[in-house]
């Protein structure tokens, strides 16, 4: 076996220095153009079909930042992903008519079915929870025919009916069912929770998809048989994954928009992830993340807002804060 030699140790330093040079994901190589690549990160810096908190396109951009400091080789799995795939940063995806979400959702569509027709498998950071759909659709004209399998992770079932006159962030997996992108027999949600607009709120999602995991199911039963409850659900189909940060609780990840606490641990979260790999027989797995630049660093934000008094009693407003402050850091 080759000796980690002082090269490997000053390569691997600078790889710690996220703040030097140009920011991609993960430090990958840029390429706009999608070639040599099989997986493609991708930023959706969009927050248009969000109709209450409106920070989440800062995303991208942040999670760039910080993920630029990762190191490559997996400690658990003993490989170096990045020598098996070619992993790229393609951007962001084009979004000229942002001010309209039926219009942004159309340039998204358009310009993920581009992604998927190149052969790249796209994983894409959001911007709030609507990017979904488009990309969804985008798959199926591009490359997956047939319905395909999900796999959710969210405190909400994010199955409402269009409101406030679009289609938007709680409306994806609704939709998704109706148009038949999403096949609801290998659909499973899980970290479901929190207070209810009405008693109803879940009961499409209930009706429709094969299973709804609340927190207080993955508490009662554990993470291996939830884990072999999720396997047996999507069989070896394909298989998208849509991970909605507020899936964690709060005190991990408190910059979400819509928090709600008794959410899952980051190791319940990792167990279950690490969980689905091989197996199963995955041939798409896209995290459409909608990922919040707050969640890193967050032990400067809470620096921050202490030093600037802020009222910190009501966690919602807590998070904006949060958000907000490292956003405009810099002053
Ligand atoms: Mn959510």
């Amino acid at each position: 076996m080759r000796a980690f030699s002082e090269a490997d140790a000053n390569a691997a330093a600078a790889m710690l220095q996220h703040w030097y040079g140009i920011a991609t994901f993960l430090r990958c190589p840029f390429q706009p153009d999608f070639k040599d690549t099989d997986i493609g990160l991708i930023g959706v810096p969009y927050s248009g079909g969000n109709n209450i908190e409106r920070m989440q396109y800062l995303g991208p951009r942040a999670v760039r930042n910080r993920s630029a400091a990762y190191h490559k080789a997996h400690r658990q799995f003993r490989i170096n992903p990045f020598e098996l795939v070619r992993v790229c940063d393609l951007g962001d995806a084009p979004m000229p008519r942002v001010l309209n979400p039926d219009l942004a959702a159309e340039d998204f569509e358009a310009w993920f079915q581009k992604v998927f027709e190149a052969g790249v498998t796209p994983v894409s950071i959001g911007g709030d929870h609507s990017i979904t759909w488009p990309i969804l659709r985008a798959a199926r004209k591009a490359r997956f025919p047939a319905p395909l399998g999900m796999i959710h992770f969210d405190s909400h079932t994010d199955a409402a009916p269009a409101f406030a006159g679009t289609r938007n962030h709680a409306a994806g997996f609704l939709l998704g069912t109706e148009d038949g992108l999403l096949d609801p027999r290998r659909t499973v949600q899980i970290g479901i929770r929190g207070h209810m607009a009405s008693l109803e709120l879940d009961d499409w999602a209930k009706a429709n998809f094969a299973r709804v995991i609340t927190t207080e199911d993955l508490v009662e039963q554990g993470v291996e048989p939830v884990l072999r409850e999720i396997r047996r659900i999507i069989g070896d189909g394909p298989t998208y994954l849509s991970f909605d940060l507020d899936a964690i609780d709060p005190a991990y990840a408190p910059a979400v928009a819509n928090p709600e606490v008794n959410g899952l641990t980051v190791r319940e979260v990792v167990q279950l992830l690490q969980g689905f790999r091989g197996g199963g027989g995955y041939r798409l797995l896209l995290p459409a993340a909608r990922q919040r630049g707050a969640n890193h660093r967050l032990d400067d934000q809470l620096d921050d807002g202490r030093a600037r008094g802020l009222d910190r009693r009501f966690q919602g407003q807590e998070s904006m804060t949060r958000a907000r402050l490292l956003a405009f850091t810099p002053n």
